[in-house]
């Protein structure tokens, strides 16, 4: 190896501190994650999310938000997400009370050259700043830090869940929460406040609202949002001509989670030539969902402007490559019956899913898979099955063509199942694995193809 790629390798170590490789939903696997902002920057989508984690004794309050530092993600395909390690920390921010394990949602924007990181915590000096939290900025000279706290937060603000906007005019705009929603303008310097705070009004009068995300196409500034209008929060979205508005509110971008999921807070971006919602949802934490994660889906426009709502899914965006794990868990679509989804080790939940085909002819699709162009010759296949059973796997979705039949052992381990490939089609392909056999039970973790 040169002495160069080695040098090379050191500082990656150094700088990245992990690759994640993951294109499904939930994108960031290593932590809990949640309030994604996601920005544009070159030719690299970033994310800078909160960062969830239990509270225990000493250490936040218990079964409530604990969050004491933020990393930052970034992929240049949506399938590969580089976590680059924290970025900013409570007990390194001047202002910060630093037991008070509360940085909550952040967002981040570029301007000439610097990235502004702005994120609301409590103070340690409450008589200046007052009680509960307010909004700092941290400042770097590239998106992955490392970031500066400034030492005061700014003047002026009261609230969480900061989000900036800077319109074609240069002028740039501060958002945030605090029930209903703020906004007010930036000075140059994006550190301090450069109008009268506004609040803005004309969004739903009747419950709570948070998490403002301000974006501007094709003339229309949309202030999306996420609102509780019954029980728990759902993202919504009004429209006007003018970043402070008036506003006019134009209906739900998602529902409300089926499972319960009380907060879920988003950012939206347009990334070669593609919308994107990215949102949180508690999937690593089913029964507690004050430990999130950050997901992705497609997000579309109709011709007036207005937006599709964004049907949540576990397949999430970006192209996979055959060659990778394909976590068939993450499905596209699924069988009626006799197909489910499980946690692999429901202890260590971070390991994972797994698909369980239970009864004859169920199935799972997975979609959006490249197979290149060059023959793939074998495909393998992670299970594990108590009663053994085969496996159909297509290509061309599940009335495709059966371009592999996996026959898997009766095990109490998982199992590496190689078979050869019969038939090779090329591109992109929806791949499904299917049971053909009548009470038998198989598990599968991934499959692979090479
Ligand atoms: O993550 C803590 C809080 O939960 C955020 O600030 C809100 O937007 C909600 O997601």
């Amino acid at each position: 190896m040169k002495k160069q790629k080695i040098s090379w390798i050191v500082l990656s170590i150094f700088m990245c501190f992990s690759f994640i490789g993951i294109a499904q939903n939930p994108i960031i696997r290593n932590q809990y994650s949640a309030d994604p902002s996601a920005r544009v920057f070159g030719d690299r989508v970033y994310v800078y999310p909160s960062h969830d984690i239990l509270s225990t004794e000493g250490k936040g309050r218990k079964d409530w938000f604990c969050m004491e530092d933020y990393h930052v993600f970034s992929s240049d395909n949506l399938i590969d997400w580089t976590d680059h390690g924290m970025i900013v920390q409570q007990n390194k921010v001047p202002w910060v009370r630093p037991d008070s394990y509360s940085m909550w949602a952040p967002d981040c924007i570029e301007r000439n050259g610097k990235y502004y990181f702005y994120f609301p915590s409590t103070p340690k000096d409450t008589i200046t700043y007052g009680k509960g939290f307010t909004i700092g900025v941290a400042i770097a000279d590239k998106p992955s830090g490392p970031f500066i706290p400034e030492s005061n937060p700014i003047k002026g603000v009261k609230g969480i869940d900061p989000n900036v906007f800077i319109d074609k005019d240069g002028q740039a705009y501060l958002y945030w929460s605090s029930r209903d929603i703020f906004g007010a303008k930036l000075k140059a310097n994006m550190l301090e406040l450069d109008s009268e705070v506004k609040i803005l009004g004309d969004l739903p009068s009747k419950g709570l609202k948070e998490g403002p995300y301000v974006f501007e196409r094709n003339g229309i500034y949309y202030m999306t949002y996420p609102h509780v209008e019954n029980k728990i929060e759902r993202l919504e979205y009004a429209i006007s001509d003018n970043p402070l508005g008036p506003f006019k509110v134009m209906g739900t971008i998602m529902d409300e989670s089926p499972t319960g999921c009380w907060t879920n807070h988003h950012s939206i971006i347009e990334f070669k030539n593609q919308w994107y919602l990215f949102y949180h949802h508690n999937d690593y934490s089913p029964t507690f969902d004050k430990a999130r994660s950050v997901r992705a889906d497609f997000l579309t426009f109709n011709l007036d402007g207005t937006i599709n709502k964004v049907i949540p899914t576990l397949r999430g965006i970006g192209v996979t490559s055959a060659v990778n794990e394909i976590q068939m868990d993450r499905y596209s679509n699924i069988s009626e019956k006799g197909t489910s989804i499980a946690f692999v080790d429901a202890v260590d939940t971070f390991k994972g899913w797994k698909t369980v085909l239970s009864q004859s002819n169920a199935w799972i699709e997975y979609n959006t898979v490249d197979f290149g162009k060059k023959r793939l010759k074998s495909v393998t296949v992670k299970a594990l099955s108590s009663t053994g059973g085969i496996l159909q796997i297509r290509t061309n979705g599940i009335n495709g063509t059966v371009i592999a039949e996996v026959k898997i052992p009766v095990s109490t381990t998982w199992q590496d199942i190689k078979v050869p490939v019969k038939k090779f089609e090329s591109g992109i392909q929806n791949v499904s694995v299917q049971l053909t056999d009548n009470n038998k039970q198989v598990e599968v973790d991934w499959i692979s193809f090479e």
